[in-house]
């Protein structure tokens, strides 16, 4: 049987690459982001509306999202992996120089935004014995400067996970989150509004993962046989590693 993924933040990054890994696959996906344009297209490419609906709203907006759910055509409303990825970082500066309308950003869209659309989703997963796949970070686990709300958003994500797969014990569904290192996507550009200079000397000589890399970790965890959970799974770029502590020094 045609199984079906809903995809937040398809409109770009491991969203985009996840969907069309899906797809190959013979899954139906609905792709979903802002950027209704981008959307389209990647429907257009993926085969149409019969394979990718779109579903443009953006995540922070409650309404938007029941309006997209009560949309959904019957062949979509099966939903049996949800694949919980849009997200952002706004903002390098250290917590003192930072912006509280950025931070205010990245809870409504990492956070707030992510719970609201699980919890939606709950009934349908539970009855599909179906799967959550949430998209965390390295920079849940690891502090560095400048990573203030957005590494707080990513510790939600990584124990929210867990908090669920524990709670969903017996009922066949899977829980795992996927905690991404260093990653050439539009996330830098995101990161530094739209900051080119950044995002080449960041990716620059580093080898770093691409959009498809996490695609494949994301196609593998959903493919695996329906007894076998990934919990958590770290995946870093083979030349990011850690650092010593910081020591300021008088
Ligand atoms: P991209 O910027 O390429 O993609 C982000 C996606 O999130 C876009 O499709 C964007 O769609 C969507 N999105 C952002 N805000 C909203 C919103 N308010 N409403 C709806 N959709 C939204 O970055 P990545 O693919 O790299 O990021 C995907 C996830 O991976 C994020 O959660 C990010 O934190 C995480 N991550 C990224 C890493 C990296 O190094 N690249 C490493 C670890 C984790 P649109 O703009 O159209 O709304
Ligand atoms: C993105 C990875 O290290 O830029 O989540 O925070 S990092």
């Amino acid at each position: 049987m045609t199984k079906t993924a809903m995809i937040t933040g398809a409109s770009s990054g491991f969203g985009a690459a996840t969907a069309r890994r899906l797809v190959k696959l013979g899954w139906r996906v609905i792709i979903t982001g802002r950027r209704a344009e981008r959307l389209q297209s990647l429907s257009d490419e993926l085969g149409g509306p019969d394979v990718a609906h779109i579903a443009a709203f953006d995540i922070r907006d409650e309404a938007g999202l029941d309006t997209a759910l009560a949309a959904l055509p019957p062949a979509f409303r099966g939903i049996d992996l949800l694949v919980n990825n849009a997200g952002l970082a706004l903002g390098t500066s250290p917590a003192q120089k930072s912006d509280l309308g950025q931070w205010q950003q990245m809870i409504d869209t990492n956070v707030t935004g992510l719970a609201r659309m699980t919890y939606k989703l709950l009934p349908v997963l539970i009855e599909h014995k179906g799967a959550i796949i949430n998209i965390g970070s390295i920079a849940a686990h690891y502090p560095y400067p400048g990573g203030n709300v957005y590494g707080g958003t990513k510790a939600f994500v990584h124990q929210f996970s867990k908090n669920l797969r524990s709670e969903l014990a017996g009922t066949g569904m899977r829980v795992t989150v996927i905690e991404p290192g260093l990653c050439e996507t539009e996330f830098t550009l995101v990161r530094t509004s739209g900051n080119q200079q950044v995002h080449d000397n960041l990716y620059k000589g580093a080898n770093p993962l691409q959009a498809d890399d996490i695609a494949a970790t994301i196609e593998w965890v959903a493919t695996l046989p329906p007894h076998v959970n990934i919990n958590v799974l770290e995946v870093m770029p083979i030349s990011q590693t850690w650092s010593p502590f910081s020591i300021h020094r008088e």
